[in-house]
């Protein structure tokens, strides 16, 4: 029996797509909405103590955190080659990528806080838009660098994928995508994969960004 907590088109969307990927799609979903007195109530924060998503339900145990969720899968399941073990020599690259997926989704967090989440009288900062903004087309320009062949490691498709996919996703909204051509392929090969189709067939439309593009606020 496997159950994920999830926010359509949030975080959970990797262990959804992971899942998805190691033909093993969850038997049950618990959709919550950000900002919901469900995420607050304890059924959640028992799973995941600060109430946020995903946690997964999986093998008699719980589990929370996107990274070490998908790390679990990956140690439990390794005949999928997803993670990459000590001694791997992509091993490195992985535990970075692992963490950087979440240096920049803490980014687009703070951005959509600002143009999502708000309710008047409260505004977004220009500054601390601004700033963010600028710090996620950092992190974008880093990852261009990293592209290896068709995937993040020249191994091929890891983990590490599934966290980063998510990002580029969301960026997107943020910041425009021009400067940053092997992203885009790279975005277009995740798309195109059979594990991303299920998971993006179970999700339906993103119904999370109510606009294409979302412009820093003009200075007041
Ligand atoms: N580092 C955590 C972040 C989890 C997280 O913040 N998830 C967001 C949705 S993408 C959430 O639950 N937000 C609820 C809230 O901020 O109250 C992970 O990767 O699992």
């Amino acid at each position: 029996m496997i159950r994920l907590h999830h926010v359509p088109w949030g975080r959970s969307f990797r262990v959804l797509w992971l899942l998805c990927e190691m033909g093993m799609p969850p038997d049950e979903i618990i959709r919550y909405g950000i900002g919901s007195r469900a995420m607050r109530e304890p059924g959640l924060k028992g799973l995941s103590p600060a109430g946020r998503i995903p946690a997964l339900e999986i093998d008699g145990r719980s589990i929370f955190e996107s990274a070490a969720i998908l790390q679990y899968l990956c140690e439990s399941r390794p005949e999928h080659g997803f993670g990459r073990a000590p001694g791997h020599p992509d091993r490195v690259r992985y535990l970075e990528l692992m963490g950087f997926a979440e240096t920049m989704a803490s980014l687009i967090e703070q951005l959509n806080l600002n143009h999502l989440f708000l309710r008047p009288p409260a505004r977004p900062s220009p500054v601390v838009v601004k700033l963010n903004t600028l710090r996620l087309a950092d992190t974008l320009q880093a990852l261009e660098g990293m592209v290896e062949g068709d995937y993040l490691l020249p191994s091929g498709f890891s983990a590490a994928d599934a966290m980063m996919g998510f990002n580029l996703f969301a960026a997107p909204f943020y910041v425009r995508m021009e400067p940053y051509p092997a992203l885009r392929a790279y975005w277009d090969r995740l798309q195109a994969r059979e594990g991303f189709r299920q998971a993006a067939a179970i999700e339906g439309p993103q119904e999370f960004y109510a606009q294409e593009f979302y412009e820093v606020p003009e200075d007041v």
